[in-house]
């Protein structure tokens, strides 16, 4: 050492998740066993909002359920189904008491009978705009198609709630890589314009793993501190 004293560290941006101490975060959030906590088909049968929620939703099929299965490492925890509307409850997952992962119904699936629609609809909106405890929704589009009319919808109201949300992109292993880094660039854009949304779209494949640590990573920042149990 010259006896000079050390430059300043640079200022760590709260809102980064993709450097390796946040990922190994978001690693030992989801390292342990999730749980089933339980399925509602009521809001008025939820559990106290009394831990941080983060909610993924989509479009019926869009792969929530997938999701919460490769997030979690447990390919069963939540049923997945090539038949839209599998999901009809609002089920809840807890992460060590840290943080609980919520699987909403799927919006817009245009075969089921009308009321049945109506009766989710109404259920998951209120649900997205009520929670005291929801700190983040995982809005998740299909990689494939890109946002529907639905989504806009469901972005329009999001931005009237005032919850954060954070764009997940689906099923990237079906899309080709530049189809996919236009959309991200062209969602990038609209998001930037857009209230309640975190900036960047995450890519993501439950099959191939992409984005799943990254995933992990940003909802690792919403969960609760980890509690160090002395040995
Ligand atoms: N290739 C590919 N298929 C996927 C991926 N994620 C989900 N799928 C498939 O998409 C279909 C729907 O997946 P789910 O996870 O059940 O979708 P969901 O959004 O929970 O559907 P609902 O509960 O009905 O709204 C299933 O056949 C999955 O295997 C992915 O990353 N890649
Ligand atoms: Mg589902």
């Amino acid at each position: 050492m010259s006896g000079t004293a050390a430059p300043p560290a640079a200022p760590v941006d709260p809102d980064r998740y993709d450097d390796p101490d946040s990922i190994e975060a978001g690693r030992k959030l989801f390292a342990r066993p999730a749980t089933f906590v339980m399925g509602v088909a009521k809001l008025d049968q939820l559990p106290p909002a009394d831990l941080p929620e983060v909610a993924i939703a989509g479009r019926s099929n869009v792969g929530k359920s997938s999701l919460i299965n490769a997030l979690t490492g447990q390919g069963s925890l939540a049923r997945t189904s090539n038949t839209p509307g599998r999901t009809q409850q609002i089920n809840l997952f807890d992460l060590s008491g840290r943080l609980t992962l919520v699987d909403l119904p799927g919006y817009g699936y245009a075969q089921a009978p009308k009321d049945l629609v109506q009766r989710w609809t109404r259920m998951v909106f209120a649900y997205l705009r009520g929670r005291p405890s929801l700190l983040r929704i995982c809005l998740l589009i299909d990689a494939r198609h890109g946002t529907k009319k639905v989504d806009d919808d469901v972005i329009e109201m999001l931005g009237k709630a005032a919850v954060p949300f954070q764009v997940v992109l689906t099923k990237a292993d079906l899309v080709k890589r530049a189809d996919l880094e236009a959309l991200t660039l062209a969602l990038a854009a609209r998001l930037a314009k857009t209230v309640g949304a975190m900036p960047n779209p995450i890519p993501t494949s439950s099959r191939s793993q992409k984005g799943i640590e990254l995933l992990r990573s940003a909802l690792a920042k919403l969960a609760r501190p980890q509690i160090e149990t002395p040995r």
